[in-house]
């Protein structure tokens, strides 16, 4: 790229340059075309497309979805343009400097052009830090921590789920069990897979916990994912908004049934989750059943085998 951006100061040993290129008007009209085909593709398609293909349904779905889905949109918007711009660069290099048919020899071989050098080295740096700066601060604002209403300590364990409640004094638990999808192809496990409730509108705190080894709580909707590290409490902070059904997942590779560390989460009006909390059982499972993921249902489990 550099010798060909440099033959263009050069009169060349046959053609001239600027023989070569053309109108120079008529490039950058090019150019200009590409970026508003490229604008108007973006404006006019489904919603699915606007929300960059993520899997957050509703803008809303928390309260921080809008902003992770902007940054996500804003930043491709970004790189398109300039990858247009960086290849449409490259191919009226090639176009307007590829070798002719009288063309003899080598075109004027050049070694440096410090303008062009700084140009490229700093115009990526500026990028990276345009780019590190508004990512910075977004995460800084989904984390910073909110005095929550509802405070669920999540503990993941190999392959399920604990979720201990503490919301207006009261301390609840449940203790989700292994699912196991169906060889054969067959849907069915969603029902019985755990459950986390969350009321919509209420602030929330997640406290996330490991009873063994690395996991990570995903509930892809939420645009969130963060891991559960043994011995380190991790927190997310948000407000669910929209009221339904997502999935959650185990996304960190931790083990043989890592596939079925599945559960669902219920946001749900108050009333409803004050209900829900009323038919679990009462105060929270902590470190005591770590390393015995089935001990809560009644179940003994053997140390150290098949683990
Ligand atoms: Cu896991």
């Amino acid at each position: 790229m550099k010798t060909t951006f440099c033959t263009n100061k050069e009169e060349g040993p046959s053609v001239s340059s600027q023989d070569r290129t053309g109108s120079r008007g008529s490039a950058k009209a090019k150019v200009l075309a590409l970026v508003g085909t490229g604008a108007l593709l973006l404006t006019g398609c489904s919603a699915e497309a606007k929300r960059g293909w993520l899997p957050n349904v509703e803008r809303d779905t928390t309260n921080h979805t809008a902003a992770i889905q902007d940054f996500w949109v804003h930043s491709w918007i970004a790189v398109i343009v300039i990858g247009i711009l960086t290849w449409g660069l490259m191919l009226w290099c090639i176009i307007a400097y590829r070798r002719r048919k009288n063309d003899t020899g080598y075109p004027r071989q050049l070694s440096y052009n410090m303008p062009l050098e700084i140009f490229y080295t700093a115009i990526p740096l500026v990028l990276v830090l345009v780019f590190f700066s508004f990512n910075n601060t977004l995460e800084k604002s989904i984390n910073k921590p909110v005095d929550s209403e509802v405070v669920v300590d999540v503990r993941a364990k190999q392959w399920s789920w604990d979720f201990n409640y503490t919301y207006q004094g009261t301390e609840k638990h449940f203790a989700g069990t292994q699912a196991h999808l169906h060889t054969d192809g067959s849907e069915g496990v969603r029902e019985e897979l755990p459950t986390l409730y969350l009321p919509a509108g209420k602030t929330v705190q997640l406290d996330l916990n490991s009873r063994d080894v690395i996991h990570s709580f995903w509930v892809p909707a939420f645009l969130q994912k963060l891991d559960m590290i043994p011995g380190k409490t991790n927190h997310i902070y948000l407000t669910p908004q929209v009221e339904g059904s997502y999935d959650g997942k185990c996304a960190e590779l931790c083990g043989e049934y890592h596939s079925e560390m599945l559960f669902n989460v219920e946001v749900v009006s108050e009333a409803e989750f004050k209900a829900q909390l009323a038919k679990m059982d009462d105060g929270h499972i902590g470190e005591e059943y770590d390393r015995q993921p089935d001990a809560v249902n009644g179940v003994v489990v053997e140390h150290g085998e098949g683990e």
